[in-house]
């Protein structure tokens, strides 16, 4: 038997319906659940980060329980961008379908060519943080720090929980 561990995936969109872009991609995460469930945050609706002339953005944030391995999982998550219809564009944090990003594997802290884990930007990101904390209140980094926390000091920049 495979180790089960639970994942928190970030879920972003800014283009082509991004409400169903999210709800899409979370019924395609739960077929990677060993149970097929998975927990899933309130819909956010955030301002951009990055450049300012692209669409507001819709976040979320899933746990999921997978027997997956991390590359394994990040396989499974691109797949499922790319059947978005994802296009990779060389403009830093422009507008997207679909980006789904691994925030947290276990307790693990994993540094690879492929994937940085915990997710480089977590902790500076309100529309990380806050849907995060509403899933998971007593969930700590590997380094200890409390998701609480830090989402309770974070700025919000307008963003709103629909
Ligand atoms: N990679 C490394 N670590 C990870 C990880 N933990 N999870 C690698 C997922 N992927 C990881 O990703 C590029 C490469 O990162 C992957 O091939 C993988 O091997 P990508 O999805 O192709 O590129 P990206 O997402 O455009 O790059 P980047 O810099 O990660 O974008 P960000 O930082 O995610 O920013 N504003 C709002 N309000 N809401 C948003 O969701 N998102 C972005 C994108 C910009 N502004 C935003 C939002
Ligand atoms: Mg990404």
């Amino acid at each position: 038997m495979k180790e089960k561990v639970i994942a928190y995936i970030g879920l972003g969109s800014n283009l082509s319906n991004p409400r169903v872009q999210v709800s899409t991609a979370a019924k395609e995460i739960a077929k990677l659940s060993v149970s097929n469930a998975i927990t899933l945050s309130s819909l956010y609706l955030s301002k951009p980060m990055g450049p300012q002339d692209q669409d507001d953005y819709i976040n979320a944030v899933i746990a999921v329980e997978t027997s997956l391995s991390a590359l394994e999982l990040l396989d499974a998550l691109q797949a499922i961008e790319n059947a978005a219809g994802r296009v990779r564009k060389e403009n830093r944090w422009g507008a997207r379908i679909l980006d789904c990003d691994i925030l947290l594997y276990s307790d693990d802290t994993i540094e690879n060519e492929r994937l940085t884990v915990p997710h480089y930007g977590m902790k500076l990101r309100e529309f990380v943080l806050l849907p995060l904390a509403e899933i998971a209140p007593n969930l700590h980094l590997p380094d200890g720090t409390s998701i609480n926390s830090l989402a309770s000091e974070i700025n919000g920049n307008g963003i709103v929980k629909l």
